[in-house]
């Protein structure tokens, strides 16, 4: 059997790869760091098949003791202050966890289990004000808030471990992936739960900032399949995974609200709180490499995500309407 460590595990990513994990038959030992109230609600159905240690990435005492309980063969570092527009108010934090989390992280590896295969989880932030298009893992990096900046350390930090110890540490340049279990304050999540409650009588108004920025948007599940394969290879090595495809906000929108018959253009005001210090303006993958070497490809298509999203929305919303009402009565 093998084992896993991942870090991070609360998040999105966290309860994909675990789920992923679990079903290969994997031991998943999953960092948790304490929280006032429980935030288990992504990996609730699987809460008890995974064994939580306490830890925090700015604590490598935490991180050595984690690796020493867990025995990794594996370790996926996806923990992160991963909300860019945060970064600019708490750049200090986000460079502790999402920078020096990673050496923290590396050295625990190298000083316990020096042969466990490590995974970073870059961003496609880092390639931020784009110098050419497509983006693939040559184009240079040119980071635009203090979260890209620290991905930037994030990865470099891991490539030299590569380089100087032989490691097999291996980063996902990953383009923005998303899903039902999205952040709130992620504007995908944002306009999927703003157009449930439209649609569900619950607000009548949808606050967003820019919406000609672009992304390739994927499937978060899909995403988490390409982190194993590259922790399966025969070398480390680093990859971009991102469907080839650039949509704006705005189509995002659209597509949202028209699939609940609703006209955007009658709910969406722009607020000028959102709009961010310096903008990433276009983000577009080549992932050839990934599809090449790893065999990896996309499942979900942008529609079928967005879709996807709403009818989650839809539904979860419904649900404690009816409880409720339940409640009142
Ligand atoms: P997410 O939902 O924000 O999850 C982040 C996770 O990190 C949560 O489990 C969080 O715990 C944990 N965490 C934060 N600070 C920590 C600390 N100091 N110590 C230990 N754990 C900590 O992020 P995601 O979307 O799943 O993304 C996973 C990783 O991929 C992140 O590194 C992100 O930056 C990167 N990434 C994401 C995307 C994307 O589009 N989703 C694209 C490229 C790269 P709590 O639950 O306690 O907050
Ligand atoms: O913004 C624009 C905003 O916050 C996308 C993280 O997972 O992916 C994510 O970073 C775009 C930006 O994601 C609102 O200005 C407009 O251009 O959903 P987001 P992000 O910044 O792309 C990368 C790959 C990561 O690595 C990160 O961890 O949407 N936008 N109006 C808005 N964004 C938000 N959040 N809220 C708005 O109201």
């Amino acid at each position: 059997m093998k084992r896993a460590l991942i870090t991070g595990v609360t998040g999105q990513d966290g309860s994909y790869l675990s789920e992923l994990l679990l079903e290969k038959g994997y031991k998943v030992f999953g960092l948790r760091r304490r929280t006032s109230t429980p935030n288990f609600e992504n990996v609730e159905h699987i809460k008890d098949q995974i064994e939580w240690i306490d830890g925090d990435l700015t604590d490598l005492a935490s991180l050595i003791r984690a690796v020493e309980i867990s025995q990794p063969d594996e370790v996926y570092n996806l923990a992160a202050q991963s909300f860019v527009a945060t970064s600019w108010s708490q750049p200090i934090a986000t460079a502790q966890i999402t920078a020096l989390g990673v050496t923290n992280m590396l050295e625990a590896v190298r000083l316990v289990k020096p042969d466990a295969r490590f995974y970073q989880a870059s961003s496609s932030e880092m390639f931020g004000k784009v110098v050419e298009t497509p983006q693939k893992e040559t184009t240079p990096f040119y980071p635009r808030s203090p979260y890209a900046v620290a991905k930037v350390y994030g990865h470099w930090i891991t490539v030299n471990y590569r380089e100087s110890f032989g490691m097999f540490a291996c980063s996902g340049i990953l383009f923005n992936h998303e899903s039902p279990r999205r952040g709130l304050e992620f504007v995908t999540r944002k306009v999927t739960d703003g157009v449930a409650r439209i649609k569900l009588g619950l607000a009548n108004e949808l606050r967003l900032g820019n919406l000609d920025a672009k992304r390739d948007w994927g499937f978060a599940g899909d995403y988490v399949k390409a982190m194993w394969l590259m922790l399966q290879q025969d070398e480390p090595d680093d990859y971009v995974i991102a469907t080839g495809e650039t949509h704006t906000v705005r189509e995002f929108v659209e597509i949202a609200f028209s699939y609940v018959g609703l006209d955007w253009k009658d709910y969406v005001v722009q607020d000028e709180r959102f709009i961010r210090p310096a903008e990433v303006d276009l983000l577009l993958g080549d992932c050839t490499k990934a599809k090449e070497k790893l065999g990896w490809k996309q499942e979900v298509s942008f529609e079928e995500l967005v879709k996807m999203m709403v009818d989650a929305d839809i539904e979860r919303l419904s649900k404690s309407q009816s409880k409720m009402l339940y409640n009142v009565t």
